[in-house]
């Protein structure tokens, strides 16, 4: 859907005001991370923009922002409902030294970081939903699309997308996300500063990002486990050729989820949707 669709479907998105980038640039404290700013009122989609400046060469640290997308994207061709003028979207472009198999680690990296984030501006606590989605109360606030492009034996870039529903009220979302997402607006019942909320979010990102570069993911694990919505919750893991159900015990070190199966066997999974079962 286009902004001018969200518009006339959901008229609150005609309410809120543009991004001040200048505001967020004015107080950035950062290594790597938010160097460069590519800002869109439109875009299709801001991973497939990234992509092309990565293509062309674009520096680390290079951020692409839009107020609202066509074609948002999340894994598997789903969509990203992405309404203007009220939530965030943003692709930061990496560079990081890793072998194609550590890759992962980018997504847990930026989920730890999301996290932490979000617990500067509510009181309730949030939950990382491995691998790439942080959820507020049992409902999706954020999601993470990491997409990597590898030439043999390492990693040539990342695409870093993330996805915040900021200050959109979640009864104007479409029917069928109503009971599923939930936006900072609707958990706190005030407006939160995009602003402040972006210039935490790249901080926090550089910062997490920095502590993988220099140490790997071990250091950042604790930070992820203290925010694992799962541990004990008994799961279903739906593959693209097999199910899996089981225990959530934690991730190894290479960010794979481990599940325990009924017969006490502990499996690693490296990429699925986990469905949290009722028992
Ligand atoms: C994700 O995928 O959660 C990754 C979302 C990443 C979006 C960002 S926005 C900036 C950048 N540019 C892009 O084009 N994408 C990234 P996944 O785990 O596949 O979840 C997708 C599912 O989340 C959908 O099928 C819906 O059920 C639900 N969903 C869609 N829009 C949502 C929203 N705004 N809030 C909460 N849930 C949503």
């Amino acid at each position: 859907m286009s902004a001018s669709d969200y518009r006339s479907i959901f008229p609150a998105a005609a309410r809120g005001a543009p991004l001040d980038l200048a505001q967020v640039r004015e107080h950035l404290d950062v290594k790597r991370l938010g160097t460069k700013f590519h800002y869109f009122t439109e875009i299709g989609s801001t991973n497939n923009y990234a992509r092309e400046l990565a293509e062309r060469g674009a520096a680390e640290g290079e951020v692409v922002l839009a107020e609202s997308q066509s074609q948002g994207r999340g894994r598997l061709g789903r969509r990203w409902e992405s309404p203007p003028f009220s939530n965030l979207y943003l692709s930061v472009i990496l560079r990081p030294k890793l072998p194609p198999d550590q890759a992962p680690q980018i997504t847990l990296m930026a989920a730890v970081a999301l996290a932490e984030t979000v617990g500067w501006f509510i009181p309730q606590k949030a939950a990382i939903k491995w691998p790439n989605d942080i959820l507020v109360d049992g409902k999706k606030l954020a999601g993470i699309l990491t997409e990597a492009v590898c030439v043999p034996e390492r990693v040539e870039y990342v695409i870093l997308g993330i996805g915040v529903n900021v200050n959109y009220p979640i009864d104007s979302m479409p029917q069928e996300l109503r009971q599923r997402a939930t936006s900072l607006l609707d958990l706190t019942r005030i407006e939160v500063n995009r602003e402040s909320f972006l210039r935490r979010l790249i901080q926090d990102l550089d910062r997490c990002y920095g502590d993988l570069e220099q140490s790997g993911f071990e250091p950042l694990a604790p930070r992820w486990e203290a925010h694992f919505g799962l541990r004990g919750q008994r799961v279903r893991i739906e593959l693209l050729d097999q199910v899996i159900v089981g225990r959530a015990r934690g991730i190894a070190r290479d960010g794979a989820l481990l599940v325990e199966g009924d017969d006490g066997a502990v499996q690693k999974v490296i990429a699925g949707d986990v469905i949290p079962l009722e028992t």
